[in-house]
C-alpha cells in the first residue's frame, strides 16, 4: 500500500489486520522491518471509539456458561505498558497457580487471593526472555519456555525457583540454536505422556521460497520437534508444518494434536491462501508444508504420501492453541478439543470454538464442531484476537489470552486481557484438586493430606465419603490449601477412600480419591512423632542482614520478615505467631521464614512465636515485642 495515498478506512483495516497478525504469528520479518510500528502509526490516526467496557461489550458466552475479565491492562501494569506487552502464554503449576508469558518476556505469576474470579496479586517470576509462546511446567515443578530473540535462533530455556521465593533463580539453556531466524519461531512446547518435551518449530519462509537475503528452509524449520530434556537431543517427529503454533496432548488416548496456519498474506489478489488446519500427528509424518498446504490434492506430486488434516479453518482464521476440556465442570464435555481461532478477518474477533473428537490412533480421527463457540470475542480493532487458552485443575475455569498488537493513545485501551469462562453457577460451589500424598501404604499410623481448593469457606471440613467421616481439617499455608488428618482406622486395610470437601452451609465439592495400597508384611515402625523445638528466631527487613530485634507498632510489615530456628519442624509444619498461621518463605526441618502480617503489629505487646507440626505437635513459645 502507498501510504502517501489517501485510502478508505476498509483498506486500512486490511492492512493492518494481515500486518498485526503477521507480526505475532507469522513473521520476524514483518517486524524488523519496521511494520509493528508502521501498523500502530496508522491505526493511532483512526479513532476508536473510548468504551471503558470495551473489554466485555461485543463478548457473548454459549448458554450455560458465564465469564469474566481475570486481567487486564488496570490490574496488569505490564499489559498497559504497550502493544505487544500482553500475554502469549499461559500455564498452571501444580499448586493451582496461573503462570503469564508476556510477549516482551516476563513471566507473571497471577493469583486470585480472594476468589472473587480476578486477580489481585502479581509476583514476577523471571525477566529477560524473549517472546516465551511457549510455557509447560514439568511434573517436577521445572518450567520450561520457548525464548525468540527477535531475528536470532530460537532456545528452550528451563527456569527453577530453587528456594520457594516464587523468584526463578536458575536458567538453563536446554536447546538453543533452533533456526528461527526466518519468518517463523519456535512455537509452544509440552511433555508428552513419554516424558519427551514435544515443541513445534516454525518454518523459515511464508510459502517455501525465501525472499532476497532472507534464510531458507532448513533442518527442523516447519516442523514438530522432540527433546530429551535430561540429555538434550532432538529428534524430528513430523515435517510439513508451517507454523504448528498451538498444540497439545490428548489426556486419555496421548495423541499429538497441533494447529497449522497457512501461507499467503490477507489482502492479495487473488487471495489463493490454504485452509488453516488441525492435524493428528504421527511419527514420521509429512504434513504438506511447503507445496500441499490443506487437504491434499490426488495427482498433485507435492502431496503424494502427505498426511491430511482432521480439521481445517477459512484461510486466515489462523488457530492459536488447543486444550482438551478437562476438570470437573467439564463434565459431559470432558475430552473435548478447544481451539482459540485469532479469526483476523475485518469485522470478526476471534473465538474458542469446541470439537468433539472422535476415532482412535488405530483408524485416525475425525472432528465434529459444536455450535455455538464458548466464547465469542466481537471486534475490538481488527488487530487483536485470543492466542492460548488454560485450565485451572482445580476448578475448570477455561482462561483464555487476548493479545494486542497495536498501541493506542489511551493505554487502559490496549487488548490485552485474560478472560475467565466457567460454568453457569459454579462460582458458588466449591473444588478441590487430587490430595497430596495421593497414596499411602495400608498399616500406616495415619497420615496429613493437603487439598488444593477453590471457593471454600472459613470453617469448610475434608470429608471421607467413604467412611462418612468429618476429617479434622485446618487451613494450609495459602487460602487455597486445606490440611486434613486421615485416621489410622481409616487406612488400615487396602482400599480406596473418596474425599470432598463441605462448605459450612452444605455445598459438596467434587471428589477425589486417595488410595490405600498393600501394606508391608514387616511394615517399620511408624517415625517417631517428634515435637519440634525453638532455639531462636529474628526478624529482618527485606536483607536477611538488616536485623530488627523489635518490631513498631504501625510499621508496615510487608517487606518483614520472621525467622525461627530449632530443631524437629515437620514438613507440615506451620508458624504460628499468635496463634496466627504466617505464609512461609521457606521451610526445613530446623528452619521456617514466613511473612508477617500488619494485623500482628496493631497494639503494643508481646507476640507469641510457635511453630506446630503437620501431627499437632507444638514447640515451646518465643516472644516478640512489639513497641509503642
Ligand atoms: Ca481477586
Ligand atoms: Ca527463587
Ligand atoms: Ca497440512
Amino acid at each position: 500500500m502507498d501510504l502517501a495515498k489517501p485510502v478508505s478506512r476498509s483498506e486500512i483495516r486490511c492492512t493492518a489486520v494481515t500486518k498485526g497478525v503477521e507480526v505475532l504469528l507469522r513473521s520476524h520479518r514483518a517486524r524488523s522491518l519496521g511494520a509493528a510500528t508502521a501498523v500502530a502509526l496508522l491505526l493511532t490516526s483512526i479513532s476508536f471509539s473510548n468504551r471503558s467496557s470495551a473489554q466485555t461489550d461485543p463478548v457473548t458466552v454459549a448458554p450455560g456458561f458465564e465469564f469474566n475479565i481475570f486481567a487486564d491492562p488496570t490490574n496488569v501494569p505490564d499489559f498497559a505498558a504497550s502493544s505487544f506487552s500482553g500475554p502469549v502464554s499461559m500455564a498452571f503449576d501444580s499448586r493451582g497457580r496461573l503462570f503469564v508469558g508476556t510477549y516482551p518476556g516476563k513471566i507473571l505469576i497471577l493469583v486470585d487471593t480472594d476468589g472473587d474470579g480476578r486477580l489481585d496479586q502479581i509476583k514476577t517470576f523471571a525477566t529477560g526472555l524473549v517472546q516465551p509462546l511457549g510455557l509447560e511446567f514439568r511434573a517436577n515443578g521445572d518450567l520450561y519456555l520457548t525464548s525468540n530473540p527477535l531475528g536470532g535462533a530460537g532456545r528452550i530455556v528451563r527456569l527453577r525457583d530453587t528456594n520457594g521465593d516464587d523468584v526463578a533463580d536458575e536458567s538453563t539453556i536446554i536447546v538453543d540454536s533452533l533456526p528461527s531466524e526466518g519468518d517463523h519461531q519456535t512455537d509452544r512446547l509440552k511433555f508428552g505422556p513419554d516424558g519427551f518435551l514435544y515443541v513445534g518449530q516454525g518454518s523459515s519462509t511464508d510459502a517455501g521460497t525465501p525472499a532476497p537475503g532472507r534464510p531458507a528452509e532448513r533442518l527442523y524449520n516447519a516442523s514438530v520437534l522432540r527433546i530429551d530434556v535430561d540429555n538434550p537431543s532432538i529428534s524430528v517427529v513430523a515435517t510439513g508444518l508451517r507454523n504448528p503454533f498451538g498444540m497439545a496432548f490428548h489426556p486419555v488416548n496421548g495423541q499429538l494434536f497441533t494447529t497449522d496456519g497457512g501461507s499467503g498474506e490477507l489482502g492479495q489478489l487473488p487471495d489463493n491462501a490454504p485452509l488453516e488446519e488441525i492435524n493428528w500427528i504421527v511419527q514420521g509424518s509429512n504434513y504438506g508444508f511447503p507445496g500441499c498446504e490443506g487437504p491434499p490434492v490426488a495427482g498433485i506430486p507435492a502431496c503424494a504420501g502427505v498426511r491430511g488434516p482432521i480439521a481445517t479453518f477459512a484461510a486466515h482464521l489462523t488457530p492459536t492453541s488447543i486444550a482438551f476440556y478437562t476438570g470437573p465442570q467439564a463434565s459431559d464435555s470432558t475430552n473435548q478439543m478447544l481451539v482459540t481461532l485469532f479469526k483476523h478477518l475485518p469485522g470478526q474477533g476471534g473465538d474458542l470454538e469446541r470439537f468433539i473428537l472422535t476415532g482412535d490412533a488405530v483408524n485416525g480421527f475425525q472432528t465434529t464442531k459444536i455450535q455455538p463457540s464458548i466464547i465469542e470475542f466481537g471486534l475490538i480493532d481488527p488487530n487483536d484476537g485470543p492466542v492460548d487458552t488454560a485450565i485451572d485443575p482445580i476448578s475448570g475455569d477455561i482462561y483464555v489470552a487476548r493479545f494486542d498488537p497495536v498501541t493506542h493513545r489511551d493505554l487502559s485501551e490496549h487488548h490485552h486481557f485474560i478472560y475467565r469462562i466457567h460454568r453457569a453457577g459454579s462460582d458458588s460451589l466449591p473444588f478441590i484438586g487430587a490430595p497430596r500424598p495421593s497414596a499411602i501404604k495400608a498399616g500406616s499410623a495415619g497420615v496429613t493430606i493437603s487439598v488444593v481448593t477453590r471457593h471454600v469457606k472459613p470453617g469448610a471440613v475434608v470429608f471421607d465419603v467413604s467412611d462418612n467421616l468429618p476429617l479434622a481439617t485446618r487451613q494450609g499455608s495459602s487460602n487455597f490449601e486445606l490440611v486434613a488428618d486421615l485416621p489410622a482406622s481409616a487406612i488400615a486395610a487396602e482400599r480406596t477412600i473418596t474425599l470432598e470437601v463441605r462448605n459450612p452451609e452444605g455445598t459438596r465439592s467434587n471428589q477425589q480419591t486417595f488410595a490405600v495400597t498393600k501394606g508391608d508384611s514387616n511394615p517399620p515402625p511408624p517415625p517417631p512423632d517428634k515435637t519440634p523445638q525453638l532455639t531462636s528466631m529474628f526478624v529482618y527487613k527485606k536483607k536477611r542482614a538488616n536485623v530488627w530485634d523489635q518490631l513498631f507498632v504501625g510499621v508496615n510489615v510487608k517487606k518483614f520478615r520472621l525467622v525461627v530456628d530449632g530443631t524437629d519442624f515437620d514438613a507440615g509444619a506451620q508458624l504460628l505467631v499468635n496463634n496466627i498461621s504466617l505464609s512461609l518463605e521457606s521451610s526445613s526441618t530446623t528452619e521456617l521464614v514466613g511473612q508477617l502480617v500488619n494485623a500482628l503489629v496493631q497494639a503494643p505487646g508481646e507476640l507469641s512465636v510457635q511453630v506446630r507440626n503437620s501431627t499437632g505437635k507444638t514447640s515451646n513459645t518465643l516472644k516478640l515485642t512489639v513497641s509503642p
